[in-house]
């Protein structure tokens, strides 16, 4: 089986009935959704999903899971959701997907936070992978500048067509080409602090286990 689609479907054994749980974005968490729906199809799973992204909500409203914001609930009982890297020490970068403004107040509104990834996405430092930046649009060549003149190699992400990539609040991603990043907390704390910088995709210290899809099967490393 598919790596992701194995790592997928572990995490779904996490969630039980009655939870409230997040829908996490991305081709790995596509194969969870794909579970849970098919848990609500079949064994009449009772779960309130919160989503992710647009594409997930509509992937989950197409396999008829129940669906809330996640204003209309009182705390979510577990996500589930992929990362583009992670850590030894599982430190992760996420929003190579372009939803890490959502993902992030999902997961801050979780009890437990699981990720699940294919083995490519262990590794040792973060960086090589490039770090997505969500900023408004307004003001966005001034961040652009002085990222630049920090030389974290920004690039304002881009659609097929070049035109600019808006998230779903129809913001601006920057993603920094950072080939390293040493020092993940000072450069999260340095991003943050940018006036128009609405999120960055330095998930640090966010995560309670790490499913990874290995060759040998599914390995809980955390
Ligand atoms: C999402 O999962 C994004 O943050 C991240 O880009 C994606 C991981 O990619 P994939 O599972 O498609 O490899 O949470």
């Amino acid at each position: 089986m598919e790596l992701k689609k194995a790592v997928g479907i572990e995490a779904a054994k996490y969630i039980e009935d009655g939870m409230v749980v997040g829908l996490g974005t991305g081709s790995t968490a596509y194969y969870f959704v794909e579970e849970i729906g098919r848990r609500v199809k079949e064994e009449h799973l009772n779960v309130t999903g919160v989503t992710t992204s647009t594409r997930t909500k509509e992937q989950a409203e197409s396999l008829g899971i129940p669906l809330k914001s996640v204003d209309e609930v009182e705390r979510i009982a577990i996500t589930v959701d992929g990362a583009d890297e992670i850590s030894k020490d599982f430190q992760g970068i996420k929003g190579g997907g372009g939803a890490l403004l959502i993902e992030k107040i999902v997961a801050n509104n979780s009890d437990q936070v699981i990720w699940i990834v294919d083995q490519s996405k262990m590794v040792d430092e973060l960086g090589a992978f490039p770090l997505p930046i969500e900023v408004i649009k307004y003001g966005s060549q001034h961040i652009f500048n002085q990222l630049k003149a920090k030389g974290y190699n920004p690039e304002f992400r881009t659609n097929q067509d070049g035109s600019r990539y808006l998230t779903d609040e129809e913001n601006y991603i920057i993603d920094l080409h950072m080939g390293k990043i040493t020092d993940p907390l000072s450069l999260g704390n340095e991003l943050i602090e940018m006036v128009g910088v609405v999120e960055h995709g330095l998930f640090l210290n966010r995560v309670n286990r790490v499913l990874v899809g290995t060759d040998e099967g599914v390995k809980d490393i955390k």
